[in-house]
């Protein structure tokens, strides 16, 4: 079924004059990674084609992909083929134009529990967006190309989306993308230089956050970065955001939760786990997401309160049915 999918989406480009690209908000490696990626494979194939990337924010964390170039304007819509990436409903996507083109396609691999798009392929059981234009890229390989320079992006969303292919999702079909992306020659070891060494600064920050760490009585793990905490260590919303991953070793803590103060007074919220999954406990705290890796949003201390009860409960429920986890 996919493959047709796939045959109606590679059409589509083929046809297009121009093809314009977007993401999702507050974009993260896969993003970022995907959606440039698949404007150089596009470019790499049809150079005569025009390929924008448009979106309304930007990410310091990967800015060392590159930029994402010039902004298309209206009038650069109207035959437009517009390619959503990696973003699961319309309100995440980070370009209120992005409906404005001749056709709409989605490309995700988020669970499609609000599906859009004029054709929609999503698979979520890949363990990334980036992995999947890989895939896109292998059916088609005897027309498309890629280069050094696309496969460091697809790389780097491939890496962060996966935990560096340590999450459940990553399969054999996930090594075997990647390795047709080592086969471009890509330089790994910057690329990892990039994304995993840190400031001295956010190293002590988080020896502080260590020893903020609270624990529910059944073992669920959280921190609260409040609005005082952001401006003591001068964190941007995205360095408050990644907290989350200094609580996810500790042995019983199968679920881990963040909470950051945002700047409009409601409250972030990042939920992780291994083994039990918190996807269904996003979506009932106006979130989503995968199903041990999601995101959702409080308004107040209660409704705070209330999610770590919620959570605190899932754990002990899994704790007492299923025995064999580390
Ligand atoms: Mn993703």
């Amino acid at each position: 079924m996919n493959e047709n999918v796939k045959r109606q989406i590679f059409d589509e480009i083929k046809n297009a004059e121009t093809v314009i690209i977007s993401r999702h908000k507050r974009p993260d490696g896969d993003a970022v990674g995907s959606t440039m990626g698949l404007k150089k494979i596009i470019s790499l194939t049809y150079p005569e084609k025009r390929v924008f990337l448009d979106n309304e924010d930007y990410s310091e964390y990967v800015s060392f992909l590159g930029d994402e170039g010039e902004h298309p304007t209206d009038e650069d819509y109207k035959n437009a083929a517009v390619i959503i990436i990696d973003t699961g409903n319309t309100d995440r996507i980070s370009n209120a134009r992005f409906a404005n083109g001749k056709t709409l396609i989605k490309i995700d691999h988020h669970i499609d529990d609000k599906p859009y798009g004029d054709i929609s392929w999503v698979e979520d059981e890949r363990s990334s967006a980036c992995e999947m234009i890989v895939d896109f890229y292998m059916t088609f390989a005897n027309e498309l190309k890629i280069d050094k320079s696309a496969a460091e992006c697809l790389y780097t969303g491939m890496v962060t989306d996966s935990g560096r292919f340590k999450y459940r999702g990553t399969s054999a079909e996930t090594l075997r993308c990647a390795a047709v992306l080592l086969e471009q020659d890509i330089d790994t070891e910057t690329i990892f230089a990039h994304l995993y060494m840190d400031e001295m600064e956010i190293l002590k920050f988080h020896a502080y956050l260590t020893r903020k760490i609270k624990l529910t009585p059944n073992g669920v793990a959280w921190l609260y970065v409040n609005r005082a905490m952001r401006k003591k260590f001068k964190l941007s919303q995205e360095e408050a955001s990644n907290v989350v991953s200094v609580m996810d070793s500790i042995k019983g803590s199968l679920i881990w939760l963040a909470f950051i103060d945002n700047d409009d007074g409601t409250i972030r919220v990042r939920l992780r786990s291994r083994f039990v999954e918190v996807q269904p406990l996003a979506t009932r705290y106006h979130g989503g997401g995968h199903a041990c890796a999601s995101g959702a949003t409080v308004y107040s201390k209660k409704e705070k309160a209330a999610l770590l009860c919620d959570a605190d409960e899932i754990l002990k429920k899994f704790k007492a049915e299923n025995t064999g986890w580390i």
